[in-house]
């Protein structure tokens, strides 16, 4: 799409070199063995400042993502076809072959095309679906955070701190500190894919491995506004932080994971299909064991769905939310993915959250109500929503992945489940819809039991961290746990 890099091209260049620095000295501070601040290769962008209809510049000053999806815009992704085409296949000619003109071609083969005039998206798209160079064939189109689809902001109580953002009752909630004494997520890569972050927040400076930027198409996945109502709500740039937001909730998880940051979506909190097809991609290239996707839609995209299963083959945990319809209608995609975990919220007294979607599609639910997290100007805010209980089930798999290198993505949802608290009790209404139930981090970095087929060694590996300083805390563990006795030994379930 010609907007997201022509129409800002010009200012981000005047404000790219130090802040691209900035990600480069973060990255190498950081992390020594992996410095992903590169796609695998170049995202290419075809006719920048054409629009493939006319032949002529048409995108306005700042682009013309200030149109609302089905308005018509030039731009619009409705109007694009999305495609997957097979190693090696060439993409101006494979859209030559059609009529079809090649807007964007990421490098594996991700492409999205412009019919010729008077043929739909969906011709299109079914046209090409044909072709034997083509894995998957649809009509593009955007997703976004549920937070930005049902407008829920985020809210500064002036409390805000390095402390209250610790000592959270979502921590207690999930026995995060007795987690920490035995895992801290050393080692483990988490992707984030959303709008981005402030990398230099307190609460995620030296945390951040690398990333990219596919909405701007640079190295630097700063969570930036570009001052424009890019989805026609009303609101201008109102998503801008709920990257950082999310990143906060792996960090203050997983405190020794690394972030990769991979900007999405753009600062109202929307991006289209090919810009998360692309982040996922980037993401398994770039050795994340865990991907975090706060966002969603309500049509499944088979390119997307496509990557989450070669993630899943590769042992990534792909998280997602669940949606914030606060009913189990409609579901969002990825949330129905069977390649996804999906998480519902819940408040602090584990009772299901409002606004959460739930249904049987929800693998897993965690806190997301008034969760308090990093946000952009160095602040912590409480926001609510699904988006913030993902985060919690990311961390909690870097957990375990930390302490389990060789788990795949169902030996560890499988330690999660087996070690939730139900929920049924409390929200009848909801039996059965709301997965497993509430996370517990505390039981799932418990010493016992380990789903059977694991490898023996692993059940000899030490705690990978203990402090003589948190004995208080290792002790109220052990009392917790020992109280939770029965809940360990629920059977386990698939996901
Ligand atoms: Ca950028
Ligand atoms: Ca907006
Ligand atoms: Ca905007």
């Amino acid at each position: 799409m010609t907007l997201r890099f022509a129409g800002r091209l010009a200012s981000l260049r005047a404000c790219a070199t130090p802040l691209a620095l900035t990600v480069l000295i973060l990255a190498a501070a950081s992390c020594a063995r992996h410095l992903p601040t590169t796609p695998a290769a170049d995202s290419q962008l075809k006719n920048p400042t054409m629009s493939p209809q006319s032949g002529t510049p048409t995108d306005p000053p700042g682009g013309v993502g200030n149109m609302a999806p089905g308005s018509g815009g030039a731009n619009n992704p409705e109007r694009q076809v999305m495609v997957t085409l097979a190693p090696g296949v060439d993409a101006e000619e494979f859209g030559q072959d059609y009529g079809a003109t090649l807007d964007q071609n990421d490098s594996p083969g991700l492409t999205t095309y412009w019919p010729a005039t008077g043929e739909s998206p969906d011709d299109l798209a079914n046209r090409m679906r044909l072709d034997s160079r083509v894995i998957t064939s649809e009509r593009n189109g955007y997703l976004e955070t549920a937070e930005s689809r049902q407008q829920s902001w985020a809210f500064d109580d002036g409390l805000g701190s390095m402390m209250t953002y610790t000592e959270q009752p979502a921590a207690l909630a999930i026995g995060l500190d007795a987690a920490q004494l035995v895992s801290r997520g050393a080692g483990v890569l988490v992707a984030i894919l959303d709008t981005g972050a402030e990398l230099n927040h307190p609460a995620l400076a030296g945390r951040v491995a690398g990333g990219w930027d596919f909405i701007s198409g640079d190295a630097d996945p700063t969570d930036q506004p570009d001052g424009i109502d890019n989805d026609g709500d009303g609101l201008i740039d109102e998503a801008r932080g709920h990257g950082t937001h999310v990143a906060g909730i792996v960090a203050r998880t997983a405190p020794d994971a690394r972030l990769l940051i991979v900007r999405v979506l753009d600062a109202d909190g929307r991006g289209d299909m090919l810009s998360v097809a692309s982040g996922i991609r980037w993401a398994i290239d770039h050795g994340a064991r865990v991907i975090n996707l706060s966002l969603g839609m309500l049509r499944p995209s088979e390119a997307i769905e496509n990557l989450l299963a070669q993630a899943e083959a590769n042992g990534i945990v792909c998280v997602t939310s669940a949606g914030n319809w606060g009913a189990d209608d409609p579901v969002e995609y990825p949330a129905s993915s069977p390649h996804a975990v999906a998480v519902a919220a819940v408040d602090a007294d584990r009772h299901a959250a409002t606004f959460t979607s739930h249904g049987s599609f929800v693998s897993l639910s965690a806190p997301g109500v008034a969760i308090r997290s990093a946000y952009f100007g160095g602040r912590y805010v409480l926001w609510s929503g699904t988006s913030m209980a993902a985060p919690f089930v990311s961390g909690a798999a870097a957990l375990l992945l930390s302490l389990h290198p060789l788990w795949n993505r169902q030996q560890v949802m499988d330690r999660l489940a087996a070690t939730a608290v139900s929920l049924d009790e409390l929200n009848p209404e909801m039996a059965g819809e709301l997965g497993a139930g509430e996370l517990d981090a505390a039981a799932a970095l418990a010493a016992d039991p380990l789903p059977t087929g694991t490898d023996s060694n692993e059940m000899r590996t030490p705690p990978a961290y203990r402090s003589p300083l948190r004995r208080g805390v290792v002790r109220r563990f052990l009392q917790s746990a020992a109280a939770r006795g029965p809940s360990l030994r629920r059977p386990l379930r698939r996901f």
